[in-house]
């Protein structure tokens, strides 16, 4: 196995976004990672060997600042919901922080993302405000598509967040056509469309697995495997559970990850949109995770045992940055200064969120409908 000899300086965003270069940086250590996974959830499931790139401390940190706020404002509208504040269904993204994250800091401003309801955190990843974001939840003025998409089409195409969508599957084509476009364009963006593991048995899927692999399209397919489809285990409805096994048929490149340690999703990342850059084609990538909350805010969760979720809870992306950063000499005064920090951002956030007016009806069927047609400006 080679050892990889690269690290990565971090580059807050002004818009708040984490955007991550590979520079070499020999003094940092690296190391060859086996992800195993360490959940005894599918006991069988065995993880690709991948190069792991020892990050900076300092983008630990600011990753770890990210997955917090994703965390609190995820609790927080999970709060709201139950005090009937938000309208229609809401999924959180409580437990898969690190996919949306350690992808984020592996791609480049002006990559495109799509993604499913369960959606939040890679808004947030790609440079969302919270304030606004959660603004959207609730159907608020101020929000990223004026309150009009809320939870379920989150959608921000200034940071390259190109739409959840409520339709499973239904994204993953989109990020084709985004990709498409980049081809054709002569531009080197590159699209990621995250999906869940259910989304697996949508022929939409396989006809993008296809197409994209035929086209070399620069995309990159990113399952955040949760394990569960609503309420469903896997195991009932999957004739494989290595799900990285799938796309393997239409010739394409494929791993299966620990999806929640942001150093190995990066490193993940970092290898397909190097690939997909290149022209080489598109990556498959299954990053092994959990869902901590249930399922959309008010399920009961009664379909799986609750020592299932506190045996995940010693291994989910807050602990195992939280362990990174002990690691790196980052104390415990300097985490819970940072947790306090976040804390009330949140806070504010919520606040500005509840303040914010309800749409103008008046604005009803504006940004409905698209007014030019294909090719005009
Ligand atoms: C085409 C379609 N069929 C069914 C549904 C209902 N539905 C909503 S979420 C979901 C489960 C999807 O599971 P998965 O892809 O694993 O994503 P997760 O919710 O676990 O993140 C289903 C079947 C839907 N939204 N769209
Ligand atoms: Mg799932």
């Amino acid at each position: 196995m080679q050892l990889a000899n690269s690290a990565t300086d971090v580059d807050a965003t002004e818009d708040g976004g984490v955007q991550a270069t590979v520079t070499n940086a020999s003094d940092i250590e690296s190391r060859a990672v086996s992800t195993s996974i360490t959940t005894d959830v599918l006991p069988s499931m065995s993880a690709t060997d991948i190069d792991v790139p020892a990050l900076s401390t300092d983008l630990l940190v600011e990753m770890y600042k990210k997955a917090l706020t994703i965390r609190l404002m995820e609790e927080a509208l999970l709060a709201s919901a139950e005090e009937g504040q938000i309208g229609g269904a809401m999924h959180t993204a409580i437990g898969h922080e690190a996919n949306a994250i350690g992808a984020a800091a592996a791609l480049r401003r002006g990559d495109y993302v799509t993604c499913t309801y369960r959606g939040h955190h890679h808004g947030l990843a790609w440079g969302m405000d919270p304030g606004r974001a959660i603004a959207e939840v609730m159907g608020r003025s101020d929000g990223f598509a004026k309150g009009k998409g809320g939870s379920m089409h989150f959608v921000s195409p200034e940071h390259g967040m190109m739409g959840a969508n409520g339709i499973v599957a239904a994204q993953v084509p989109h990020a084709a056509g985004l990709a498409l476009a980049s081809h054709i364009r002569g531009e080197d963006r590159v699209a990621i469309t995250f999906f869940g593991d259910g989304a697996l048995f949508q022929g939409v899927m396989h006809e993008t697995f296809n197409i994209a692999a035929k086209w070399k399209l620069p995309l990159i397919f990113y399952c955040e495997n949760n394990r569960y489809s609503e309420m469903t285990p896997i195991w009932r409805t999957s004739s494989i559970e290595d799900i990285y096994l799938f796309p393997r048929s239409y010739g394409m490149d494929s791993m299966q990850i620990d999806g929640n340690d942001v150093e190995v999703v990066h490193a993940a990342v970092s290898q397909a949109a190097e690939r997909a850059r290149s022209g080489a084609g598109p990556t498959f990538i299954e990053g092994i995770t959990y869902r901590l909350a249930g399922h959309m805010a008010g399920d009961l969760e009664t379909y799986r045992p609750q020592e299932e979720v506190e045996k995940q809870q010693a291994y989910e992306p807050l602990t195992v940055l939280r362990q990174k950063l002990l690691a790196r000499g980052v104390d415990d005064a300097r985490i819970a200064a940072i947790d306090e920090e976040i804390d009330e951002m949140i806070d504010e956030a919520v606040a500005f969120a509840e303040n914010s007016p309800w749409p103008d009806p008046a604005e009803t069927y504006l940004d409905v409908f698209v007014s030019t047609t294909y090719g005009e400006e």
